[in-house]
């Protein structure tokens, strides 16, 4: 597993346009050292270089994982807004901040220059404050891969709002709960999105999701596609026009460096979703140092990440890393599939992209259907970093990643990291880490790992170990509360092994100290990298039926969901497989849906009425070891006691 090594090639150095900010592993790990050594020295220096404060700070950080109350930059005051826009408005006006590749090819790009973006973000901000939004209050943004999406994020930082990003594949529903949940006042969308060739309808989402939010008075549409919308008086008004009414330049809000920047939900081993809460500088400068040092971004490139802005990896790396650097991100909106499966290779050579930041699932995908000759055609010559995200990524994908995209000639990062982290916390450094295809490799700067034995709860020194992966010291990005519930949050990271951050994934240190991530221990399932707990899922079928929801391996997806059913009528109906299916893709998401509905007579249990999904993981995978099953009420089909436990697939 652990023996291939494939080092970052010599040109890559050479031809470097920059010349990269970190000279090598030496460099690497002296500052590695340094920044366990005296982290708040070392984290002091970096926001100072990285940030800028309108008030210094004078207290780089106090509290401790054991408590769960850590603070960091205390008596400093910032915008992110004024971080990501005006300092590089001011110096370069004319750089351009954001490209925007639409989802039909045929139709143009958009680029909106760093001096624009002051303009659009401020209008923005002017206008939520003239809906009443205050310091504080959350606002729900449910948008596609636009612009205006991010100039709504940036809008709601101006003014010191915490936004809330649903993503835009949420049923009405899920978004109904994230709404109320954040008590929003505004709720931000647009007429629809384009994904694929269809339209997706945001505004009719959103029309039916707050039909039960008493709490929101204005839903501001931004018009993309002009499609068709409903509309409510007194409720709903068209951004497009709103906006002239205000500056194109209002100042930015001094916050604290502990106000929160954003509310993201994400999904936890129990059923309700976590809103995860991220502070405002301690969140910056992850975003900030992770972008310098693991993807080496330098002002002039074009940083093109392809995660939805919906998902942490949109927040960190479409959002705020290339902008808080300087640089231009590029936001696509379509899919790697449509109109043809070379549309990455398209807009990376049409804008000249330096990085693409991709997800194994898409990955996966195009390896299926991509020949070398579909893609010689296009000029990939500016790219010089490519990276991985979201789950753990098969060696042989990474390979083909590293050759037919990267020609050998690029560095490849894959990186590890979580909502709640803020920014990468295990990753090869683009153009330094000796890369291992498969392995995220060596911790970031300020990173202290520990393996942990989960039996004895005992930390494992040294390499080859294997065990669950913990964080022993604390780090700005980390988030600092789950919304509403401190406790969940306590218990969720730091009660497990007191003293740690408990990340939820297993991992193996290999003999160069190297690590390799194994995957979730905990009940949440990873479908083409998005995150879905299990009980979240079976909770929403509760009023029809008793469901175990399993993960199980799946070439395309990474892993797929399947779900066993123990139905509550004691007839089968036809077509009831459909209708589960159906009723999840509209309650949580499509991408919640399983791919397979086993119904069944009877869910195996122990006598204490828990039910062991070990047993149909092995079933569902083909096992036939089922290991002891001496507590287990309906054990296997095997035992004459028990009902066939598959009736019908
Ligand atoms: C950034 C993001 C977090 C979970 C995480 C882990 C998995 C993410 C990975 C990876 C192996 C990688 N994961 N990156 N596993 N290698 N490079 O995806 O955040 O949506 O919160 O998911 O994703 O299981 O715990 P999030």
């Amino acid at each position: 597993m652990d023996s291939e090594v494939v080092h970052v090639p010599a040109e890559w150095r050479a031809q470097h346009p920059h010349g990269a900010h970190l000279t090598g592993m030496l460099e690497y790990r002296a500052l590695y050292e340094e920044s366990i050594r005296s982290p708040n020295t070392f984290w002091a220096k970096q926001a100072r270089e990285l940030l800028s404060f309108s008030h210094g700070f004078h207290t780089t950080h106090i509290g401790s994982l054991a408590k769960g109350n850590n603070a960091w930059f205390l008596g400093g005051e910032l915008n992110a807004s004024f971080c990501c826009v005006d300092r590089h408005a001011i110096a370069d006006p004319d750089r351009v901040a954001i490209i925007h590749e639409p989802d039909d090819s045929c139709d143009a790009s958009r680029e909106i220059t760093y001096g624009d973006l002051l303009g659009h973000v401020s209008r923005l901000a002017g206008c939520l404050r003239a809906q009443g939004v205050q310091k504080g209050d959350i606002v729900t943004i449910y948008m596609p891969m636009i612009p205006e999406a991010i100039f709504a994020m940036l809008a709601c930082a101006r003014i010191g709002a915490v936004h809330s990003v649903v993503f835009a594949g949420f049923s009405a529903d899920a978004l109904r709960d994230r709404i109320q949940d954040a008590n929003s006042k505004v709720v931000i969308t647009t007429d629809e999105g384009r994904r694929g060739g269809k339209a997706i309808p945001t505004k009719a989402v959103v029309d039916t999701a707050v039909r039960d939010c008493p709490c929101v008075s204005t839903v501001l549409t931004f018009k993309h596609t002009g499609g068709d919308v409903s509309w409510t008086a007194g409720r709903d008004m068209w951004c497009d026009e709103e906006l002239k009414k205000y500056p194109s330049y209002i100042s930015s809000e001094p916050m604290h460096s502990e106000d929160y920047l954003f509310l993201l939900y994400t999904s936890g081993s129990t059923g309700k979703p976590k809103g995860v809460l991220h502070s405002t500088a301690g969140y910056l400068l992850g975003a900030a140092m992770t972008g310098k040092y693991v993807f080496d971004i330098h002002p002039k490139d074009r940083f093109f990440c392809s995660g939805d802005i919906g998902w942490i990896t949109g927040h960190t790396y479409t959002v705020y890393a290339p902008l808080v650097l300087g640089c231009t991100t590029v936001i696509f909106e379509g899919t790697p599939a449509y109109p043809s499966f070379t549309r990455y290779w398209e807009v990376i050579s049409k804008h000249a992209a330096t990085h693409f930041y991709t997800a194994p699932t898409a990955l996966r995908l195009l390896k299926s259907k991509i020949k070398k000759r579909d893609v010689e055609e296009f000029n990939m010559s500016q790219l010089r970093v490519l990276g991985s995200v979201g789950e753990p990524i098969a060696p042989d994908t990474w390979k083909w990643f590293y050759n037919s995209m990267g020609d050998q000639k690029m560095t490849l990062t894959d990186t590890y990291w979580q909502t709640e982290t803020g920014s990468h916390i295990v990753a090869s450094l683009a153009g330094v880490t000796p890369m291992k295809p498969g392995c995220a490799s060596l911790p970031c700067f300020g990173i202290d790992l520990a393996i942990i034995d989960p039996v004895s709860g005992e930390e494992l020194k040294g390499n080859l170990v294997v065990g669950v992966l913990a964080i022993k010291q604390p780090w700005p990005s980390m988030a600092r509360t789950i919304k509403g519930n401190h406790d969940r949050y306590m218990d969720t990271y730091f009660n497990v092994y007191k003293g740690y951050y408990f990340t939820g994934d297993g991992a193996y240190r290999d003999q160069d100290g190297y690590i390799w991530i194994r995957g979730r221990v905990d009940d949440v399932v990873n479908v083409s990298g998005h995150r879905i707990s299990t009980s979240e899922i079976e909770s929403s079928l509760l009023e029809h039926a008793e469901t175990a929801i399993i993960g199980v391996p799946d070439e395309l997806t990474g892993e797929a969901i399947n779900a066993v059913v123990s139905l509550k009528t004691p007839v089968i109906p036809l077509g009831i497989e459909q209708e589960l299916i159906l009723h999840i893709r509209q309650s949580i998401a499509p991408f919640a849906a399983p791919k397979k509905v086993f119904i069944v007579k009877d869910l195996p249990k122990t006598r204490s009425g828990k039910i062991v999904r070990r047993i149909l993981r092995k079933l569902l995978t083909g096992e036939k070891e089922f290991g002891d099953i001496s507590t287990v009420r309906c054990s296997s089909p095997k035992n004459e006691k028990c009902q066939p436990l598959i009736l019908r697939l």
